[in-house]
């Protein structure tokens, strides 16, 4: 018998743990923008955990959840009323919930003019962000707007409709102060170094090219916190569709699948109108994100690029099984340890030898298929702060970065577009145009070609020779061995 959609009107009928909270009395205080699984997987968690601790004082702070681009989310999502399962898995089993704090879905180039005026009311006083890291329209080396980014251009011209995320902001922003109602405090929670100083330098980049007492009200009154977010979300599949409506007897077309992990370390600098209680949830509030960053973006996504490129072209499919492989499980200690450990100071109270330990268990997931080609995407993006900080800490030290250089030739060999059997990768990258190999070239003119990208590599590293030498060889390596040998060769070193 087919099953009923999961609604408003069914989530009685639901097996599982429902919200513990009255919907219907939620009012929306938060708007989040980028309304992909990691959110729904981590953010909204948080919220609902924390209303149920206190529904009384959270009546404020249901979310109406933004897409910038697809309609997809806002398709699965609003038939079911906002709700959702959660489904946590691991080895011990599975443990899925309903989640009840995402009130409404919107898609904003669809309704660029309401979606302004959401933002504007008074009402909303925060805005979450997970647009990944090519949402920023910056460019990644300096970490300053792109004035030549072609949405950044488009919402110059069209200030009142605009597609890219400083525009909306700085729209919404503008009428809140022509109206004297506070700026929202703008929480970005993306993969980003210093993310709230970051975007609050691209949001006022944004305003003064138009209004310079703008940019300067945004900057002395709108609170950027920065944010470290941590836990791993594949991609949901049509299994996990199934997965969904066994585990809670109704049809969910949106469900999310996640580890048991979590991890939310939030700078305390809210506005007036105040925050729910996430840290009742577990979230960390602190004085300093970044030492947090710093170790998660080095530790945690560096070697999480590292394994999708090197398992990607080694033909493995999932980082669990790319672990499973003991070369590679040799190369990510040695990594951890020999290379990106010394160049990241401990925050507060952590044991990084023991944080990696945790890495290696949580990629092993054996019930969580993350795809190498998923996180393999964007690495124009997402290189500068994930390795090449680290690659520069070393070259500094004059220590070595043989295990470096081999994960920035394999970013190299995976976005030149052919894999080692001469098959054709799906590149999916901003820059994929620019990273596609010219079979007439040589392995050192198309690594030279590569580097020479500034808003990868910056000025520095695209003039240093000592850089651009040991990843050649590196390149060459990969060429002639294949990347598996390459991996086994490396842990010689
Ligand atoms: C991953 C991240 O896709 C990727 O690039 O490295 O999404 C990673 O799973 C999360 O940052 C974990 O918190």
């Amino acid at each position: 018998m087919m099953s009923e959609r999961l609604d408003s009107k069914t989530l009685q009928n639901a097996k599982v743990r429902l919200p513990a909270f009255d919907r219907t009395e939620l009012r929306p205080g938060i708007v989040h923008i980028g309304l992909g699984a990691f959110f729904r997987a981590h953010g909204v968690i948080y919220n609902d955990d924390a209303i149920e601790t206190d529904p009384a004082t959270h009546d404020g702070w249901g979310i109406i959840g933004v897409s910038l681009r697809s309609p997809s989310q806002r398709d699965r999502l609003e038939p079911q009323d906002g709700l959702y399962t959660t489904i946590e898995r691991s080895a011990s089993g599975d443990r899925p919930r309903i989640m009840g704090s995402l009130l409404q879905s919107i898609v904003a180039p669809e309704v660029p003019e309401r979606l302004i005026g959401i933002l504007a009311d008074s009402g909303i006083r925060i805005v979450t962000i997970t647009v990944t890291e090519k949402g920023y329209c910056h460019d990644p080396a300096t970490g300053r707007l792109n004035p030549a980014h072609p949405d950044i251009v488009h919402d110059v011209e069209h200030r009142e409709r605009p597609v890219s995320l400083p525009g909306f902001l700085v729209a919404a922003l503008k009428l809140r102060r022509d109206r004297g109602i506070a700026p929202f405090t703008i929480v970005s929670c993306d993969n980003l170094p210093s993310n709230g100083k970051l975007l609050r330098g691209l949001v006022c980049d944004f305003a003064a090219l138009s209004d310079d007492s703008l940019a300067a009200w945004i900057e002395s009154n709108a609170p950027f916190p920065s944010t470290m977010v941590d836990r791993i979300v594949p991609a949901a599949t049509d299994n996990d569709l199934l997965l969904a409506r066994d585990l809670t007897g109704l049809r969910d077309l949106a469900p999310v699948i996640h580890e048991p992990f979590r991890q939310w370390v939030i700078e305390d600098i809210f506005g007036a109108a105040g925050r729910p209680a996430w840290e009742r949830a577990g979230a960390q509030f602190v004085g300093d994100v970044e030492p947090f960053e710093l170790m998660k973006l080095r530790m945690l996504n560096g070697t999480h690029s590292a394994l999708a490129y090197l398992g990607f072209l080694s033909g493995i499919q999932t980082i669990s099984q790319t672990v499973a492989d003991p070369v590679f499980r040799d190369f990510l200690a040695g990594l951890w340890r020999n290379e990106i450990i010394p160049t990241v100071p401990a925050p507060d109270g952590t044991d990084l030898a023991a944080y990696a330990d945790q890495l290696l268990e949580r990629y092993s997931n054996p019930a969580i298929s993350h795809r190498t080609a998923q996180i393999a995407m964007d690495g124009s993006q997402k290189l500068p702060q994930r390795i090449l900080g680290t690659v520069r800490d070393r070259l500094k030290a004059g220590q070595p970065w043989e295990r470096l250089a081999l994960i920035i030739a394999a970013f190299i060999t995976y976005a030149g577009g052919t894999d080692e059997k001469g098959q054709a990768i799906d590149v999916k990258d901003p820059l994929a145009n620019q990273l596609k190999a010219d079979g007439q070239a040589s392995p050192a003119t198309h690594v030279r070609h590569v580097i020479s990208i500034g808003s990868i590599f910056g000025a520095d590293l695209g003039r240093d020779e000592r850089f651009i030498k040991t990843v050649e060889a590196a390149y060459r390596t990969l060429l002639t061995h294949g990347a598996h040998a390459a991996v086994s060769a490396t842990n010689q070193t």
